[in-house]
């Protein structure tokens, strides 16, 4: 299929060449061209066949811990194999032709980072990290046995209270890291430009993060593959796939 020609506005263009402060606002829709499961696409998405309640809440865990552990380590097995794209690589190329950009991911996986992003704030945890339900020791990931699909699979003991290991994401009714909260935050009250790419911006707190910015002054631009509704002068919808615009926003 031949690619649709996007066009970028100028006004974003100049206010990227002007700014001195960018933020760019990640989403599951930024890691979907890696071959990753988004969320809530109709047909795609993992919660067109999950059920999030039973996978993605405390309760779920307590309530049945060998099948969200055993969903998780297939999650992340398949992450293992997947490969930044060119939206994660653009991302690193802006930061190196702007005087500061700070990288806000929602995503539980680590492609901002092999691609080349640092300091990247994650809101939602890291799917890598693991830490135990009772006490919140870390816990060392071990190779797990290779999974196919996904299967059930007890979760390891904490060698310090024997508690159960749960994946280090933030779950549904689960306070966000505080810290990275913090930086986000500030990090958005205080932007010129605001990238807000491939999320359906649906999960609070999360989602009060381009609209900071737009309170702020900041230029917000909305990199997905469905229009955005623009309610405020100074915000963009570009639709099309994160990485065929990306590229677009960095000079070669
Ligand atoms: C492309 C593309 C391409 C595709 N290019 N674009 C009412 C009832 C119950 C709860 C609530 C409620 N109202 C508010 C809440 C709270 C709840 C919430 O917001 N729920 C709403 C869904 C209703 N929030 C929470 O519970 C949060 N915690 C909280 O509020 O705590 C309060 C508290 C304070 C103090 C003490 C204690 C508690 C926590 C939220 C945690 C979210 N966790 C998840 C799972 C992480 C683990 C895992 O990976 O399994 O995070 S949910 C899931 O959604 C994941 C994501 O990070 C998050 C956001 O999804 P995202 O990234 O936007 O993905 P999609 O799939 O939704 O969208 C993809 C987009 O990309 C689409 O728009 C596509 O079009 C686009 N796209 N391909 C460009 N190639
Ligand atoms: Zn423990």
């Amino acid at each position: 299929m031949p690619k649709k020609t996007i066009q970028v506005p100028t006004e974003l263009l100049n206010a990227l060449a002007d700014a001195q402060h960018v933020v760019v606002f990640t989403g599951a829709g930024v890691s979907a061209e890696s071959g990753v499961s988004t969320f809530r696409d109709a047909l795609t998405g993992l919660w067109a066949r999950f059920d999030p309640m039973q996978l993605a809440t405390p309760e779920a865990f307590l309530a049945d811990p060998d099948l969200v552990w055993g969903w998780y380590e297939w999650r992340r097995q398949l992450l293992l194999k997947a490969h930044p794209n060119p939206a994660h690589q653009a991302i690193v190329k802006l930061a190196q032709q702007v005087p500061k950009l700070t990288v806000i991911t929602q995503n539980v996986d680590d492609l901002h980072e092999r691609a080349g992003s640092r300091d990247v704030l994650h809101l939602h945890g890291s799917i890598f990290n693991p830490r135990c339900f009772s006490c919140a020791q870390p816990y060392p990931l071990k190779q797990a046995p290779a999974m196919r699909h996904e299967q059930a699979l007890p979760p390891p003991t904490c060698s310090y209270c024997q508690g159960m290991i749960r994946p280090g994401v933030v779950w549904f009714g689960e306070a966000l890291p505080q810290a990275e909260m913090e930086a986000a935050f500030a990090a958005a009250e205080n932007c010129d430009v605001l990238l807000s790419i491939g999320t359906s911006g649906v999960v609070q707190p999360a989602a009060q993060i381009p609209q900071l910015a737009l309170r702020s002054g900041a230029l917000v631009a909305h990199i997905n593959l469905e229009p955005v509704s623009c309610q405020h002068a100074r915000e963009l919808s570009l639709v099309g796939v994160a990485g065929q615009i990306l590229p677009l926003l960095v000079q070669d």
